[in-house]
């Protein structure tokens, strides 16, 4: 492609990717597939790298991250970012509109009422309309700049979709929504990384990131609710600035209204308040502003926070409850966790009947025992902890907890290694290792087993049945049907087409991909993301398994405390004739890339798709190509074989012209296919 060209479709690229950003993460109204975004993307991604000249700061390919930073630099904010005075009931709330009142003179005519989302507040600067920069709130006066990572958040603008002239200064909350926040620590616990408390300090970790490729993967989300200088853009009042906000392409929460009264402000809280569960996102509380910013300057600020906004709290909903008993679970590494059985009470919405105690030091420095009455909250709506002990309620010799010296399961004498907290049961055959070992091992990111439930593993473990990971691949259908399963009313046995079943399920897990493998043998902080890059890198356990610590490193995303957690596990001789008993299982245990490779029709053939196509989509002619062993990628070069051409054909056609490379018609191609394809394709 020409140069004048390739500024052009990079241009019009650019425009296009961050509308469909804006209609999915502004709007939630997408009009295109995640196929064909990427897609979108990796054209622009091809065009910027043939021609650097023309990569800008503003394009979306700048949204996965750049290279790390060794600490963030501070900056001064042009205008103080304030905080916000609390107010933690009605009569509080209207106590600092009477004092605004007083102060003006005259009744407040309106106010902009707006959840208080629980994140963190950053300030965003834009120069003629392009994203320059921006920082955290820091201490309201310096903050840190956090720029290359604000950039990988997608409702963060990098262009407005309106034109200002000049500097623009847009403050907001940084937040990470409840799925996403689940999920992070889902991950990390599958990692053995310490889990985040909740949302906020979650996108905390996240946004304070030294590498914004990790940000990139945190998906974290953006709320705008303040312009700096509203008068340049003769905004009048806040209402007019978050409906401006949202022309100009940012995400606002959408939960807003105007109230005419003092009493509608609080009917709005109440109303909030009742679906404050309901919401994706944390909130705890309201953010009540005058709503006229002619206002503002009437009643001022104190040394700390405007007279003219003020945060509502909820409640925290803390309920009281009994400590039923404390037990001590062992997990997959053999840590010793202690968990409150509590009487079961209703918080934000579920019933709560555990709580973690995380840790002898937590459990010693909250005193709690069993019998106690203790007040629980959910952190960040979601994980049920005790907050404290209503020690008056404590019933008379209650003793204090302490913590095993033996292993609840095994009765091996528990360590506690140096610099740690957590206590461990030191013996690998502990049956609460190998039951929590295996679950992992049949999980959907390991092997993916199904119909081996909690209930079938324990008895497996429990009857002796199975050690280790191998002596799944023995078990026979006597054995297995032979197991009991929990009905409705009674246990009954498992028997014989279920227990076929489950061995064919177990049977066709040999199939498993090297990275399944991987992340299905539990070495300690290798999870699913980890496992894939080693399978890509390596190929085959075998290789991995004599890698010098040097050579792991060299692996994208693995950090000396990986790389030697990898590497002494493949030291360990137990671990060693576990991995020869799973090789004489007949696992597989290479990528399956190689194979591939030399049984495909289209192998060695690269395909460029431009225009619509008739008989499929054109991700499924993509698929259909890559089944054959052929290649499909999004731009043309020297090394394309094939041009299809549809409907309304692109730039590509052009530049495929211009190479010289073969074009197909769209018949053409599909009896190519056609001929080479399996039984039941497209
Ligand atoms: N509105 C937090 N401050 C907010 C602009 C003022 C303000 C907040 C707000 C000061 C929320 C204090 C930190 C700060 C910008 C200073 C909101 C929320 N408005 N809706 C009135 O949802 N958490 N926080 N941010 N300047």
């Amino acid at each position: 492609m020409d140069r004048q060209l390739a500024q052009k479709r990079i241009e019009e690229l650019k425009k296009e990717i961050e509308r469909h950003n804006y209609l999915y993460y502004v709007l939630d109204q997408p009009e295109i597939t995640d196929e064909e975004y990427d897609r979108l993307l990796k054209e622009l991604k091809a065009l910027e790298e043939s021609f650097p000249e023309f990569a800008s700061p503003d394009s979306p390919t700048q949204r996965v991250g750049g290279r790390p930073r060794e600490e963030f630099s501070k900056v001064v904010h042009e205008v103080p970012m304030l905080s916000l005075e609390n107010a933690f009931s009605k009569d509080e709330l209207r106590q600092f509109f009477m004092r605004a009142e007083n102060l003006l003179g005259m009744e407040i005519p309106s106010y902009c009422c707006e959840p208080k989302i629980d994140g963190l507040a950053v300030s965003l600067v834009y120069e003629n309309g392009v994203f320059v920069g921006g920082s955290t709130r820091g201490d309201g006066i310096i903050g840190e700049d956090v720029s290359e990572n604000l950039k990988t958040i997608r409702s963060v603008p990098l262009r407005l979709r309106v034109n200002v002239d000049g500097t623009l200064e847009v403050r907001g909350e940084v937040f990470m929504s409840k799925k996403s926040f689940e999920k992070l620590n889902e991950n990390r616990e599958e990692e053995g990384l310490p889990l985040f408390a909740n949302p906020r300090n979650a996108a905390a970790g996240s946004l304070r990131q030294l590498d914004p490729r990790v940000t990139s993967r945190r998906k974290l989300g953006f709320f705008a609710y303040q312009v700096v200088n509203p008068m340049k853009l003769k905004l009048k009042s806040q209402w007019e600035a978050l409906q401006w906000l949202k022309e100009a392409g940012f995400l606002i929460q959408g939960e807003e209204v105007r109230a005419q009264s003092f009493e509608d402000v609080w009917e709005y809280i109440e109303s909030l308040q009742e679906r404050r569960h309901d919401l994706p996102y944390v909130i705890d509380g309201a953010v009540v502003k005058i709503d006229d910013f002619s206002l503002w300057e009437k009643v001022g600020k104190t040394a700390k926070a405007p007279k003219w906004a003020v945060a509502y709290k909820f409640p925290a909903e803390e309920k009281l409850t009994k400590v039923k008993d404390i037990i001590v679970s062992v997990g997959r590494t053999g840590a010793l966790t202690p968990v409150a059985i509590l009487e079961p009470v209703i918080i934000g919405g579920t019933v709560v009947q555990r709580a973690s105690l995380h840790n002898a030091d937590e459990i010693k420095r909250k005193d709690v025992r069993v019998g106690d009455f203790v007040w629980v909250r959910k952190a960040g709506e979601i994980i049920p902890e005790v907050v404290r002990v209503e020690k008056s309620k404590r019933p008379e010799g209650a003793l204090p907890f302490k913590m095993p010296d033996a292993c609840p399961v095994c009765k091996s004498p528990t360590v506690k290694l140096p610099g740690e907290v957590v206590i461990r049961c030191p013996n690998r055959s502990c049956p609460a290792q190998i039951l929590e070992g295996l679950k992992h091992f049949v999980s959907r990111a390991g092997m993916d087993i199904k119909g081996l439930g909690d209930k079938i593993i324990r008895q497996l473990v429990e009857k002796k049945l199975v050690f280790d990971f191998a002596d799944l691949y023995n078990l026979d259908l006597d054995t297995l049907s032979n197991l009991t399963l929990v009905g409705e009313k009674n246990e009954r046995k498992v028997g014989r087409k279920a227990a076929a079943t489950i061995l064919r399920a177990i049977e066709n897990s040999k199939n498993r991909t090297l990275k399944n493998l991987i992340s299905a043998l539990g070495i300690r902080y290798v999870g699913e993301k980890v496992a894939e890059e080693l399978a890509a890198h390596f190929g085959s356990l075998d290789a991995i398994m004599s890698a010098q610590e040097e050579t792991l490193l060299l692996v994208p995303g693995v950090g000396d405390r990986i790389a030697s957690s990898i590497y002494a596990f493949f030291r360990d001789e137990n671990n060693l004739r576990l991995v020869e008993k799973l090789k004489n299982a007949g696992l597989k245990l290479k990528t399956e890339e190689k194979e591939k490779k030399t049984s495909g029709a289209l192998e060695g053939m690269t395909f460029v798709f431009t225009g619509e196509l008739k008989r499929a989509k054109r991700h499924e002619a993509e698929e259909m190509v890559k089944s054959l062993g052929g290649k499909a990628t999004s731009s043309v070069s020297s090394r394309t074989t094939f041009v299809v051409v549809g409907e309304n054909p692109g730039s590509k056609l052009q530049k495929a012209q211009n190479l010289g490379v073969k074009l197909l018609t769209e018949e053409e191609f599909w009896s190519m296919i056609d001929k080479h394809a399996p039984e039941g394709g497209l």
